[in-house]
């Protein structure tokens, strides 16, 4: 059940350059001429934050919102490109400071509700059902400033919130298990599913896997993905790539591990994901030391090596394959996807 591929990004993964250390190295470029250059880039799908799709949007009304957005699809429109989701972004404002849906002040998880339904309509005005919960701040810098098991009756009931809000949206939760926090409350594919578990409309709460995340986890993303394909809540990914247990770092995909890229690619083709509209996201972030005009290189990479590893995959001899699981030669199994991947 081979799957049917188009790509997509976000708008920040065109960037300055910035990090923790220094500032912007590259000028930045408008939300317009970024959506100048998705199709050329090969990219057909764009991942929006809230304020990505209408920004400053804490100063605009509900209405003024909805009608910057529908502008937006207009603009999405005339280039061809569709809107993939829209994540409210919880982690930059004062009241988010010590999380959203979990602070321990209420008048902050009121604002992080609130936030969210803005998000809700702004899907809604781009024509589209998914909403993506990056859950930065929904967690601890240290184990005693929140009660774990109140944090997750905190985050079922802003989800069902929003599932109430709108009987069409599905909420997709992107865990990861650390950074900006120390903990997350949410760090991997079965946390997610557990929490879907408990709202109220559970066939409407899925799964984004990141790659780079579920390695933070200490885990291989392809089993991420194959979790969340068992219980149909895969609906969309972040592929990327993460140099082993350090700061999250969104490098090309397959760049630091072809294997590691080869079986992801791998499980999404075997079970068909795209066949149902998912697109394939490429979260990942141009190197600091890459000049502005060739900035983007980071993103065509990542998509001709997926598509490079989707050759290999359909390619590989299943049958080999078969026979060498049923004689239980995985010495002879590892050296065929080795000599695969190095021919
Ligand atoms: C953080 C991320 C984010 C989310 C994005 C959409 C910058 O580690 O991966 O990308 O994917 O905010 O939810
Ligand atoms: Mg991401």
């Amino acid at each position: 059940m081979e799957g049917i591929y188009r790509f997509s990004f976000g708008p920040w993964n065109i960037h300055e350059g910035a990090d923790p250390f220094g500032p912007a190295v590259r000028r930045s470029m408008k939300l317009s001429e970024k959506l100048d250059l998705y199709k050329k880039l090969g990219f057909d799908g764009v991942q929006f934050h809230d304020d990505d799709a209408v920004p400053d949007m804490n100063n605009l009304s509900p209405g003024q919102i909805i009608d910057q957005a529908k502008q937006l699809r207009n603009i999405l429109d005339d280039h061809g490109l569709a809107a993939e989701f829209v994540a409210p972004r919880l982690w930059e404002d004062e009241r988010t400071i010590d999380g959203g849906y979990t602070s321990n002040d209420k008048a902050c998880r009121d604002y992080a509700l609130d936030r969210s339904k803005r998000a809700i309509d702004i899907a809604n005005a781009l024509g589209i059902d998914l909403l993506v919960l990056w859950l930065a701040r929904e967690g601890t810098y240290i184990r005693e400033s929140k009660d774990s098991k109140l944090a997750v009756e905190r985050l079922t009931g802003s989800i069902n919130q929003m599932l109430l809000y709108d009987s069409k949206i599905r909420i997709c939760i992107e865990p990861k298990p650390n950074e900006p926090m120390d903990h997350a409350f949410i760090p991997t594919a079965g946390h997610a599913v557990a929490l879907a578990q408990l709202c109220i409309d559970p066939d409407r709460v899925g799964v984004n896997i990141e790659s780079a995340h579920a390695i933070l986890a200490g885990l291989d993303p392809s089993d991420e993905m194959g979790f969340a394909l068992a219980f149909n809540k895969l609906w969309t990914v972040h592929l990327n790539d993460q140099n082993g247990l350090k700061f999250d770092q969104d490098k090309s995909f397959a760049s630091v591990d072809i294997r590691r890229a080869f079986n992801q690619v791998r499980i999404l083709d075997k079970y068909g994901y795209g066949n149902k509209g998912e697109w394939v996201g490429l979260d990942v972030k141009a190197m600091r030391s890459q000049k502005f005009d060739v900035s983007t290189k980071h993103l065509t990479n990542s998509r001709k090596n997926f598509l490079k590893l989707l050759e290999l995959s359909r390619s590989l001899d299943e049958e080999k394959v078969e026979e060498l699981i049923a004689g239980r030669d995985y010495e002879e199994l590892d050296n065929l996807i080795l000599s695969h991947l190095l021919a």
